[in-house]
């Protein structure tokens, strides 16, 4: 089953999205998502100019030896450009065999362990009384694991609260905007918000909050020991995640489950988090985390640790990336939570995703494949822009992580 055709595709309905779409010999197709949110382009380069020319001609059946090749092959090895074009290739050709065998990729993996997918949608507001009325809404709408972040009394932008209700954290479409960070003021504000939220909501709707890297390890051990009381289900992100050794510091502090993982690329940026069972939740999604051959890695090395899913699934991941992890929570024995957002109307109607939301759960459906049509010719109708997140300062200009 030679591959004859591999043709990346950028369009931007709302969001900056990479899409590779690969074609073999008998004329089956299989996408695979390769957006790098703010960096799009590079992924774009390194596919068409030194991946997919030897790409063409290999056996699209053989996925192992391909994401060896390109991972082995490159001399250079690691980091989000290459693990994003690996994955995306990688993805491509699960959705080809799956579709060639007339399964659901979950069906290929293992089957389903589960009836569905448990996700976690995103509540956010200006100030805590709308984030509590937003929290409110989605536990209204069935969800049972809701994230919740709110803007911080004194600091006038927090990356992470919406504009527009549902479809939080467009990039700007300009250079990044920069925010205004203070450690103290938010530490002070976090627990009153979990406070009000636990009271609205009760007990049995797990909670979840990310951090976005923006704490040290001690001020990381002491908000997750303040958050106690209100029983999250994880606190995501508290610091930056180069150092792997910090988590030990809040690990001795506090019982708060831990979070860490959607920027990483490797399984080697996790072995030591992992195997010193340091964290609870590991992020990494299908794109950025080298497609489905090295999460499911990831997945088995993690379930030794006792450590569960958490995948990485924001608007700038597409719903290809999306369905995708969708089919690796139906199956992965130590799944715990997709994130999960409503992408733009004119996002779904050039990817047609066969997922459906009900009851808190999600069901990635029983095409064969990732169950996922793309519309390519609508692409030049949502041609690409340069859209940026913002960047962090602290009160003083000190740049700072987010
Ligand atoms: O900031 O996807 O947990 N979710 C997140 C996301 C990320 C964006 C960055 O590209 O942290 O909102
Ligand atoms: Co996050």
């Amino acid at each position: 089953m030679k591959i004859v055709d591999a043709k990346v595709f950028v369009c931007s309905p709302g969001r900056n999205f990479v899409t590779l779409k690969i074609t073999t010999e008998d004329g089956i197709t299989g996408l695979g998502d390769a957006t790098l949110n703010g960096r799009e382009l590079s992924v774009v380069s390194y596919l068409e100019d030194h991946l997919i020319p030897c790409l063409i001609g290999r056996d699209a059946r053989n996925i192992e030896d391909i994401w060896q090749y390109f991972y082995r092959g490159a001399y250079w090895r690691r980091g989000p450009v290459t693990m994003t074009a690996i994955g995306a290739i990688d993805t491509a050709l699960w959705d080809i065999k799956a579709k060639a065998l007339g399964v659901p990729l979950y069906q290929l993996l293992g089957g389903a362990s589960r009836q569905g997918v448990m996700v976690y949608g995103h509540a956010s507001g200006a100030d805590l009384d709308e984030a509590v009325a937003n929290v409110r809404d989605y536990a209204a709408k069935g969800y049972r694991a809701i994230r919740v972040q709110s803007g911080i009394p004194g600091l006038d932008s927090t990356y992470g609260v919406g504009r527009g209700k549902y479809f939080y954290e467009p990039a700007d479409r300009a250079l990044p905007p920069e925010n205004i960070w203070s450690t103290r003021k938010y530490l002070n504000f976090a627990p009153k918000l979990f406070e009000a939220v636990r009271e609205a909501v009760g007990e049995d709707v797990h909670l979840l909050h990310d951090v976005h890297h923006r704490l040290t390890p001690i001020e990381a051990a002491r908000l997750g020991r303040d958050l106690e009381p209100f029983n999250l289900f994880w606190l995501e992100d508290a610091v930056q995640c180069e150092l792997q050794a910090g988590f030990e510091i809040i690990r001795q502090h506090t019982t708060t489950p831990l979070a860490v993982g959607e920027v990483f690329n490797s399984i080697y940026d996790c072995q030591e988090l992992l195997s010193k069972q340091l964290i609870d939740y590991i992020r990494m999604t299908v794109s950025h985390g080298g497609g489905i051959t090295q999460l499911r890695k990831i997945a088995a090395l993690a379930d030794v640790y006792h450590v569960r899913t958490g995948c990485h699934g924001a608007t700038d991941m597409s719903p290809v990336c999306i369905a995708a992890c969708l089919h690796f929570g139906m199956w992965v024995p130590n799944f715990g939570v997709q994130e999960f957002m409503l992408h733009s109307e004119e996002t779904r109607e050039i990817f047609g995703a066969q997922y459906t939301f009900s009851d808190g759960y999600v069901h990635p459906g029983d095409s064969p494949g990732l169950g996922v049509e793309f519309d390519e010719s609508s692409v030049e109708k949502h041609p690409y822009v340069p859209a940026y997140l913002p960047v962090n300062r602290k009160e003083d200009g000190t740049m700072w992580n987010w």
